[in-house]
């Protein structure tokens, strides 16, 4: 083959290969959505904390430009540029335009590759409207640029340079992309995530969409230690540093951190090669069951208690946040949203770590073992407490619907996924919610005034609450450990409260509540909150609802202010059952905000800080997040 059939044959293979990028997106980014978009930022940071790990790059510094793209700059080596022999052509352009070309290099050190990431900086080619790339090497600044994945020119010396590096600029392509407008707050969350999982790696973060956009460096020379303490930041710690782990073996490398609160809640985040492992894996299980047998002997040591005590998992993680993060060779990520870590070795290197670490870290700490394995009894006892609670409740639940709860107006259709049920705040919304609703779908439970903040009271006093009670009852999934949501009565559970900061709060303690005990409903997407009008405009005949002030204005503009009356709603129960039916239950004219969990650590962070006991942090929040915590899109 002559060079240039050769080289026409490469030409051809990179368009087919951008083609299939560009016609199945999601099935390399997933969704084109929000989520999306912002894994193209994710994906070229990665390839530059992969340069990091392998130990030639310290900062990375990522701008968002006033046009839409999106800057990453790092001093690693930069992407080579000699001649890539397959190819025929300079390796920068085989890696920003040939798919799956990008790692392969490099044998030997951490890649990020899974389901997630890893793709491949040329996937973000793919998907920009353009993109261009800067390498400094060998004294040089090559350049090259690219529209929708295929080059102008070729790769191009446009002068000098001193030091390595590399600088990617994309703007993602709107004809792919639902929406193109980058989230300061969502790439926030992940570099500091990066910072964290990545101790001393310096990541720079500029909005310069706007003249006073915000900047923040993120640099923790303390690593996950940090990060533990950072996400105990706002809860009352039983000891003063986290405790520590690192252990590396055979070029995989455990890192656990860890630190006992005085809350009832487990905080225990996982990760493999920076991935969040949602679904655990190998060195969530090492983990755990290292602890549960070291606190079992600690207390059959010590004599903590009488008789034959058996702590379990769950008792001696109470109050208890982690991180544990693993670095490997070629992780495999299994499960369904591939975010499980299935390396077998992982475990034992976990297990035998912790085992080892943690016995020690006992017994040279006596005071603080007490404090936490005190806690763990606690826990235990509350436990069975609350084991004998739920087993009340599942048993009156399962016997018949005669035990549904008396203030449930259920609806007649049968099959769960028809079915809807709306949380109403008060017995006089709930009235006119029940005689306007659509009986053969919308089932009404009505419940009076505030209910119990599950933040501050374990799980056996919680169930005490006779709302918290008739609620699960009617949802029929059970709770906590022995939840089914497959047994879910209704896959809509649409919480209505007033337009006000009362309901608001209130709104916040059921969701507390629901993400504490009941999160698959929310894993599921069947928790929604309604949205009743704020304002009723009548003219003449007409009658305008409307949901905003700014609405209501508009409105006002266009009607004309004479003779118009316009009614501010206090509360639901200032509207009738017609009215209550036409502007928030009928599902042909409502609009319902659906509740999502994009990232448990905002959703965990927002709830113990607005539903915890200390004051400044609560204060500062709501006055950061005040338009989001009207709305609570958690
Ligand atoms: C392949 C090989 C080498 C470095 C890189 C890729 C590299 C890629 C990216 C992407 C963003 N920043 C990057 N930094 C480096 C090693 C080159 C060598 O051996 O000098």
């Amino acid at each position: 083959m002559s060079d240039k059939q050769s080289y026409d044959a490469t030409r051809i293979q990179v368009l087919e290969g951008l083609e299939a990028v560009r016609k199945r997106p999601s099935m390399y980014i997933g969704n084109v959505d929000n989520r999306g978009l912002h894994h193209l930022v994710y994906e070229v940071v990665d390839n530059s904390i992969d340069e990091a790990l392998a130990g030639y790059c310290s900062h990375i510094n990522v701008v968002m430009n006033a046009d839409g793209s999106v800057m990453v700059e790092d001093d690693g080596r930069g992407i080579p540029v000699d001649t890539h022999q397959k190819y025929n052509k300079s390796a920068l352009e085989v890696v920003m335009t040939i798919l799956h070309a990008g790692g392969k290099f490099d044998k030997g050190s951490y890649k990020v590759s899974g389901g997630l990431h890893g793709v491949g900086i040329s996937v973000v080619n793919a998907l920009s409207e353009w993109m261009t790339v800067e390498v400094k090497r060998d004294g040089k600044l090559y350049y090259q640029r690219y529209m929708r994945g295929v080059p102008d020119e070729e790769v191009t010396v446009i002068g000098e340079a001193e030091g390595t590096g590399t600088k990617c600029t994309f703007r993602p392509d709107a004809r792919i992309f639902e929406t193109t407008t980058f989230k300061y707050d969502t790439l926030t969350t992940r570099l500091r995530e990066l910072a964290f999982l990545n101790r001393g790696i310096k990541i720079s973060l500029a909005d310069e969409r706007t003249p006073d956009g915000e900047r923040e460096v993120f640099e923790y020379s303390g690593g996950i230690v940090a990060f533990v303490e950072y996400l105990n930041q706002n809860r009352t710690v039983l000891h003063d540093k986290p405790i520590y782990f690192e252990r590396e073996k055979e070029g995989t490398s455990v890192e656990i951190a860890m630190q006992y609160t005085d809350s009832y809640s487990e905080y225990v985040y996982s990760f493999a090669n920076n991935i969040n492992t949602h679904e655990g894996g190998t060195h969530v299980v090492g983990f755990k069951t290292a602890l549960t047998r070291v606190a079992n002997d600690y207390i059959k040591r010590n004599n903590l208690e009488k008789g034959d005590v058996k702590l379990s998992g769950e008792d001696i993680r109470e109050g208890l946040t982690g991180i544990i993060s693993v670095k490997l060779m070629e992780p495999q990520f299994e499960g369904q949203t591939k975010t499980k870590l299935g390396n077998s070795d992982v475990k034992g290197i976990v297990e035998s770590m912790v085992s080892e670490g943690l016995a020690e870290f006992l017994e040279e700490n006596p005071k603080v073992a007490n404090a936490i394995l005190q806690k763990a009894l606690v826990a235990k006892r509350a436990r069975e407490a609350a084991k004998k609670a739920r087993e009340l409740t599942r048993r009156k639940s399962a016997l018949d619907i005669g035990t549904l709860p008396g203030k449930l107006a259920d609806c007649s259709e049968k099959d769960p996924s028809l079915c809807e049920v709306y949380l109403v705040e008060g017995d006089s919304a709930g009235g006119s919610a029940k005689q306007g609703r659509d009986r053969k779908t919308q089932a009404i439970l009505p419940f009076r005034g505030k209910i119990i903040n599950v933040e501050k009271a374990r799980l056996s006093k919680v169930l005490k609450n006779n709302e918290i009670l008739s609620f699960i009852t009617a949802l029929g999934t059970g709770i906590g450990e022995d939840m089914d949501v497959s047994k879910a009565r209704y896959h809509k559970v649409i919480i209505m409260t007033d337009a006000d900061v009362d309901g608001a709060h209130i709104r916040t303690l059921i969701m507390t509540f629901i993400f504490r005990h009941m999160r698959p409903l929310i894993d599921c997407g069947y928790i929604y909150i309604a949205q009743p009008p704020l304002y009723r405009i009548k003219k003449g005949k007409a009658e305008h609802y409307l949901y905003s002030d700014e609405e209501m204005k508009k409105k006002l503009d266009e009607v004309g202010e004479k003779g118009a009356m316009v009614q501010r709603y206090k509360g639901l129960g200032e509207m009738n059952p017609e009215q209550l039916w036409e502007t928030t239950m009928n599902p042909d004219t409502r609009t319902l905000l659906q509740v999502t969990m994009e990232d448990a650590f905002t959703a965990d962070e927002m709830f113990t800080v607005l539903m915890g006991d200390q004051v400044e942090p609560r204060r500062k929040f709501i006055e950061k997040h005040a338009k989001d915590v009207v709305n609570l899109d958690v």
